[in-house]
């Protein structure tokens, strides 16, 4: 057997005698620190609402929504169990509230986007004001705001939370309040801050000066679908996206949260659509018909038959690509805020 080389020794001996002081050598994990490209641990994954929706009937069995504070399931990344993440930066959930319940007042650092899967007649109550959740409205309740979720609904009502939780976390920068009445106080009357902010117009004296988040806690389905619709019928569709749109904070033209994009995309009936890849990981919720998603990284190739409800996370810098038949209607949220504010987003469309 040959003896170990001198400088092995030298190295070894190194690392052993240092370690007390916390002291490690960078060169044995340059090349992983400061990769050539993203290489996300987090993996493609699929929740088919079939599938999952009997678990949260049976969540609303095991747990009142104000025993649990929010009764949610949380859809984590097989690559990352235990980490309660979608991905590196997100966090996804599907919230049950079942009618004539209440999901405590707090308010946190966190910021949350809800995207209503099933039911209506719930609603979320967002610094003082009362949304009506119909499927497919997506609703924000930004940092720091009291919010409160309840329902007057005769049904079971199911959304998406996507939550900058492991955002906050990375940053050590979660505060969190109860408030001292299970439902916030309703300061103004449904629709108004929509009324105020939702009709490419504002007050000519707003109260507050343009803020990092949306005026607007409601983007109802209506006008998101109707957009669409006219769009398919009479404008290009492009070869990657179809027919997308992203959601706006109509005061600045950024994002409705600091932390979170949301988009919205009609898939035509026949699309076939170009792959394409970008820096920040998405998560979909499928509002209505069927299609296909192809997510390519790491050497592996994933496809994804996705219907109405069910739930897929495509990560950072993986290939995908999507194609329906009979056309479909996607809603999708990702980090690009974070991205952009630093100046590292990247998106390559493939072909
Ligand atoms: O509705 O406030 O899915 O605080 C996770 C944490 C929902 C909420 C979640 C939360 C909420």
């Amino acid at each position: 057997m040959n003896a170990p080389h001198p400088t092995a020794v030298l190295r070894e001996q190194l690392y052993r005698d240092m370690a007390p002081l916390n002291l490690t050598p960078l060169w044995e994990v340059l090349h992983a620190l400061v990769p050539q490209q993203p290489t996300s641990p987090c993996v493609p994954a699929l929740w088919k609402y079939d599938e999952v929706r009997p678990f949260l009937m049976r969540a609303g069995e095991a747990i009142t929504a104000e025993e649990a504070v929010r009764r949610v399931l949380i859809l984590e990344n097989p690559a990352l169990r235990g980490q309660s993440a979608v991905t590196q930066s997100l966090y996804a959930g599907l919230q049950l509230i079942l009618p004539g319940e209440i999901a405590p007042s707090h308010r946190h650092t966190q910021s949350a986007l809800r995207f209503i899967v099933e039911g209506s007649g719930a609603y979320t109550a967002v610094n003082g004001e009362r949304t009506t959740m119909h499927p497919g409205d997506f609703i924000i309740t930004p940092s720091w705001t009291w919010h409160d979720h309840g329902s007057d609904a005769g049904e079971p009502v199911v959304w998406l939370d996507g939550l900058d939780i492991p955002i906050i976390r990375l940053l050590d920068a979660g505060f969190a309040e109860n408030n001292t009445s299970k439902a916030q106080q309703v300061m103004r009357a449904e629709g108004t801050s929509f009324a105020r902010y939702g009709h490419n117009m504002a007050p000519v004296r707003h109260d507050n000066p343009p803020g990092i988040t949306s005026p607007i806690f409601s983007y109802p389905y209506e006008r998101s679908r109707e957009a669409l619709d006219k769009l398919e019928r009479d404008a290009q569709v492009d070869a990657w996206d179809g027919v997308k749109l992203r959601y706006l904070n109509p005061l600045t033209g950024g994002s409705p949260m600091p932390t979170m994009a949301t988009f919205m995309q009609k898939l035509p009936a026949g699309f076939a659509g170009q792959p394409w890849r970008q820096t920040d990981g998405a998560v979909y919720s499928v509002v209505e018909g069927r299609g296909q998603a192809v997510i390519e990284g790491g050497g592996q190739t994933w496809r994804f038959q996705f219907g109405p409800r069910d739930h897929f996370v495509v990560p950072s810098w993986h290939s995908a690509r999507f194609a329906s038949e009979g056309g479909c209607v996607l809603f999708s949220f990702s980090d690009r805020p974070v991205h952009q504010a630093l100046g590292i987003h990247r998106e390559e469309r493939l072909s």
